[in-house]
């Protein structure tokens, strides 16, 4: 067994070995102060066990805000374009172990090697896009109202931040919040998702490798009331982001209030589809499939709803119930399958439930629903693409996150009956619509109340330099990608430079 991640060869992703990982404090591995750890076993195959990671404590996460405020006095002032030639070369790195890391994904994750090649490839584009923004982080320079003033306003950084990050897109989520972090002169103490802690430690690796200062990143894996909670609470923490369910953004919300530190919430989604009479079916099935069975459907912005309007609701269902059907459900190694595991058991349970949910509502079962434990699914969390049709907008299928391969298809009389139902939820984060009337798309585009919408194609797809986020209970107004994320982890600073030589009083000094 190897002993940490930080001396192993990168090439070890491809192995099936066992690796023991510890924290990573002050640039040095480290083990919790509690000498326990956790497991981390592969969806797929429980029997495989990916990795041995510590489970830590408050004090653990003290002793890495410690080292993240030291790093931090030096930091801040490292220039932000060298800052960024260090996100750059990660980029690089990154580039050359995509597989293995794609491999380590699938093995601790599920989701199939071409969905985890993606997520890699996500980091590695935020990695270029806030590479890029370190010779920018622009602010306004304005003109003074007085005369020999100069007036502008500087980013500057907020100073230690805290991140909890979610199982289901391991690497590039962390990299959404640690690459903009970092660019602009925070330092960090993460929490990885106890499902998917190696991914987020393969990326802090190649930040690391690509010459990253001790302590700008500090990473304490376990749990979320011993790790994550305490990341919120501490006095030294300035910014907490966490992308999870809208039930733990309420409680980290509601931490980070108390403390004013400035805090992202990305939460939950319901997101729908609308298919209207004039849409291209193909397409719309081919994209409804995409956006609601990829990654298990376990994605905040996976497609759950599908809006059907009459004219095409049979032949939509028909078609899309004959596709779905035929989805290979299978471990994600294997790259024949289209469809792996559930995350976990519980996550699986969640899901069978649902099926029950509908079942006992009303709507009609026309696919799957059931779990999947013969033969080779027998270690996995596996169950079938689940499609319920004739779904009433007001039934807990259609109006509660499930967060699995269970999606609804409701129908609809007409564009504004779709509209109305779409935005008739407690979420807000992504919407789509499939339609050829450019009318109709624009009122869409203008109606749908979300931070996301598409047009023609499914609810998922989001690239990393525009905002994305939710409105309602999918957040708290803030935003990641792009420039939302630059927005979040600086503060403005408004700078006045008189060189007038005399008391000029701004307001006061007018003639008029
Ligand atoms: C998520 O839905 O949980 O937009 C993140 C997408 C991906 C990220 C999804 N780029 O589909």
């Amino acid at each position: 067994m190897a002993t940490d991640t930080f001396t192993a060869p990168a090439t070890l992703g491809t192995s099936t070995e066992t690796r023991v990982v510890k924290n990573f404090v002050d640039g040095e591995w480290v083990d919790s102060v509690t000498g326990e750890t956790f497991e981390n076993r592969n969806p797929a195959d429980t029997r495989d066990l990916v990795g041995i990671f510590q489970h830590s404590n408050k004090d653990d996460v003290s002793a890495a805000v410690d080292a993240a405020k030291r790093a931090f006095a030096k930091w801040r002032l490292v220039p932000a374009p060298r800052r960024a030639e260090i996100v750059f070369r990660a980029a690089e790195i990154l580039i050359e172990r995509k597989e293995d890391y794609a491999r380590d994904m699938t093995r601790e994750m599920g989701k199939v090697l071409a969905e985890t090649r993606g997520d890699v490839q996500e980091a590695i584009d935020a990695a270029y896009y806030n590479a890029g923004e370190g010779r920018r982080l622009f602010g306004p320079t304005v003109p003074s109202e007085m005369p020999n003033k100069f007036a502008m306003a500087v980013r500057q950084p907020i100073g230690v931040c805290g991140m909890i990050t979610p199982w289901n897109f391991p690497m590039a989520i962390s990299s959404w919040k640690l690459l903009p972090a970092i660019v602009c002169g925070n330092t960090c103490v993460i929490k990885p998702a106890q499902d998917t802690p190696l991914s987020t430690f393969n990326l802090v690796r190649a930040l690391s490798d690509a010459g990253l200062p001790k302590g700008v990143i500090n990473i304490v894996a376990g749990y979320g009331a011993e790790v994550g909670t305490p990341i919120a609470e501490h006095p030294d923490v300035r910014a907490v982001s966490l992308t999870g369910s809208s039930a733990v953004g309420r409680i980290i919300g509601g931490i980070a209030a108390k403390s004013f530190k400035h805090c992202s919430l990305e939460l939950g989604g319901k997101n729908p589809m609308i298919v209207l009479d004039d849409a291209n079916l193909d397409l719309a099935i081919e994209g409804g499939l995409w956006g609601a069975f990829g990654t298990t459907g376990q994605r905040c912005t996976a497609t759950s709803r599908m809006i059907v309007q009459k004219g095409v609701y049979r032949e939509f269902v028909e078609r899309l119930v004959d596709r779905a059907k035929k989805l290979k459900v299978g471990n994600g190694l294997d790259e024949t399958v289209h469809m792996g595991p559930a995350i976990n058991a519980r996550q699986l349970e969640t899901d069978l439930s649902y099926v029950e949910v509908g079942k006992s509502e009303g709507a009609k079962l026309v696919c799957g629903g059931n779990r999947l434990d013969k033969g080779d699914y027998a270690h996995g969390y596996f169950m079938e693409p689940t499609v319920f049709t004739d779904v009433d907008p007001k039934m807990r299928i259609a109006q509660e996150e499930i967060f699995g391969p269970v999606v609804g298809v409701i129908p609809c009389d007409s564009f504004e009956d779709a509209i109305e139902i779409a935005n008739g939820i407690e979420y807000g984060l992504s919407s789509s619509i499939y339609t050829k009337d450019v009318n109709r798309a624009f009122t869409a585009m203008r109606d749908l109340y979300t931070g996301i919408t598409y047009i023609n194609a499914p609810t998922i797809g989001a690239e990393v330099h525009l905002p994305f986020g939710g409105t309602k209970a999918t957040g708290n107004g803030h935003r990641e990608g792009g420039i939302g994320a630059i927005d979040f982890y600086t503060e403005w600073k408004s700078v006045y430079v008189d060189y007038s030589d005399k008391l000029q009083k701004a307001q006061i000094d007018r003639e008029d």
